[in-house]
């Protein structure tokens, strides 16, 4: 193991891995010391609470270097650029800086299966999740998605096997991470302002491979050529899910048709996966639990169960013929360009929000074939506005009820309307949920509300 009794650790960021870090490190008899940035208040106040009764050592309000002295290795959450200054200071005196991962990565005994990817992410974790449930299995559902895997470790679930989502920032420090089966489901840009560029953002997504050996699974979308040049660099048994000839789980109109580890077939028409977007995470769940050892027809009933999770291009209501879609979790240009793709008919887009290094221009042929209009909110809106001149008719507004009510306006009948941000909400909204149930609530409000669902 990492972790020594008596080791002086530092956590930086008391956010949801940082609270599961300090349970974790006490647990394993560290010496344990807390800085985070926000403002004392705020964090010992509420979540923080805690660490007055296990007297840790904290700091708020900023990471300083004298607090930080005699540590031996410091633990960041995944929220923190790993370019602070600090932690190149520390670094350059010879400190390990390790992420969840790479603490837990010398402890796990149970077999893993890791979920990386710009979107999908979250839907096939819980997929598996679902999957190997279904088929008599004991999982822990956990990582990027939300419960830290330090609450496995602490053994409080009971599991014998692991599915994690995992993030690019989680693999930036995931050191010798290495799970058994591995998927990577799409690279599209996002978080371009922490990796720096696509190639950096990338390259850390790769990392899930990188300890991977012979007797490992990796399971990668044959669709994505960012995906594919990753092949090369695999150690273990590549299994590919799309449309190409080389796939083993391969999509045949709203079917899935196996090549390993037998021939089979999954027809999932009829299911909430009998989509474009769907079939692509089903293919991959399905390699996964098959890798994993469940049956097909555990699998297959699996996968005809599936609902699809909120606020991913979920249906809101019906109004006047005009369909509402919340896909406030579409928090990159990949997520928006898929949505655009899966819904039918024209649309109105409701775009904008806080910028975190998006090429907006990406959207550009999307938004020419698909969008009627396109109304913009948030920070971003002049970024957006200026990629998307003379792709479609673009329109601003103050408030998310403002937008609705213009896309309500704008559209036709057989037309959807679409929150699918291509940002962050913090700038309007506490998280991507918020900004979702807000859109919700608004659409519910519109006059001649007819036929809401749900
Ligand atoms: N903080 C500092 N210094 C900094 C930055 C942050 O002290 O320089 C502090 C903040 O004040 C706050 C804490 O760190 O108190 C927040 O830490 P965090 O941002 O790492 O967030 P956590 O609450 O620990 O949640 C993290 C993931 N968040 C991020 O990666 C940003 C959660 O993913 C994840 O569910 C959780 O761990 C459990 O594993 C969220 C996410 O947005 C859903 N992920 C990104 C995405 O999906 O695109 C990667």
């Amino acid at each position: 193991t990492l972790i020594k009794p008596g080791m002086r650790i530092a956590v930086i960021g008391l956010g949801l891995s940082g609270r599961a870090a300090v349970r974790y490190l006490l647990a394993c008899g560290a010496e344990v010391i807390v800085s985070d940035n926000r403002r004392e208040p705020e964090f010992v106040a509420g979540e923080g609470g805690f660490l007055r009764e296990t007297g840790v050592a904290w700091e708020a309000g900023g990471h300083r270097s004298a607090f930080f002295a005699g540590v031996d290795m410091v633990f960041v959450s995944p929220g923190v650029p790993l370019h602070l200054p600090l932690l190149q200071e520390l670094r350059g005196r010879g400190v390990a800086i390790v992420g969840e991962l790479a603490v837990a990565a010398p402890v796990l005994s149970d077999p893993v299966i890791a979920i990386t990817g710009t979107n999908g992410k979250t839907t096939v974790t819980t997929l598996i999740g679902q999957l190997l449930q279904g088929a008599g299995k004991n999982a822990f559902v956990g990582g990027n998605i939300g419960t830290p895997l330090f609450h496995h470790l602490l053994d409080e679930t009971g599991a014998d096997a692991v599915v994690l989502e995992v993030s690019s920032f989680q693999l930036d420090t995931a050191g010798s991470f290495r799970p058994d089966i591995a998927l990577l489901l799409n690279i599209t840009p996002d978080h371009i302002d922490r990796h720096g560029s696509l190639a950096g953002y990338s390259r850390a997504k790769l990392k899930i491979f990188a300890n991977q050996g012979a007797a490992d699974t990796a399971i990668v979308n044959g669709d994505d050529p960012l995906c594919r040049q990753a092949l090369a660099a695999i150690a273990g048994r590549v299994l590919l899910f799309g449309h190409t000839a080389d796939c083993q789980a391969r999509i045949k109109g709203d079917r899935i048709l196996l090549a390993w580890p037998e021939v089979e077939s999954y027809d999932l028409a009829g299911s909430r996966l009998a989509n474009a977007i769907g079939l692509m995470n089903a293919a991959a769940a399905i390699l996964a639990a098959r890798a994993a050892g469940c049956s097909r027809d555990d699998i297959l009933a699996g996968l005809l169960a599936f609902q699809p999770l909120r606020h991913r291009v979920e249906e809101v209501a019906q109004i006047d013929g005009i369909t509402y879609y919340d896909d406030s979790k579409a928090t990159n240009t990949g997520a928006v360009l898929a949505a655009l793709a899966q819904v039918a008919g024209k649309v109105v887009l409701i775009a904008g929000g806080r910028d975190k290094g998006e090429d907006y221009a990406l959207l550009q042929e999307g938004v020419r074939n698909k969008a009627r209009r396109v109304i913009l909110i948030g920070e971003a809106a002049d970024q957006i506005a200026a990629a998307l001149v003379g792709t479609a008719p673009l329109d601003r507004a103050a408030t998310m009820e403002e937008a609705v009510g213009k896309a309500q306006a704008a559209a036709r009948p057989g037309d959807a309307v679409l929150l699918s941000p291509a940002c962050a909400s913090f700038d309007m909204f506490t998280s991507y949920a918020h900004r979702g149930d807000v859109f919700a609530a608004a659409v519910r409000g519109l006059k001649g509300a007819a036929a809401p669902v749900g």
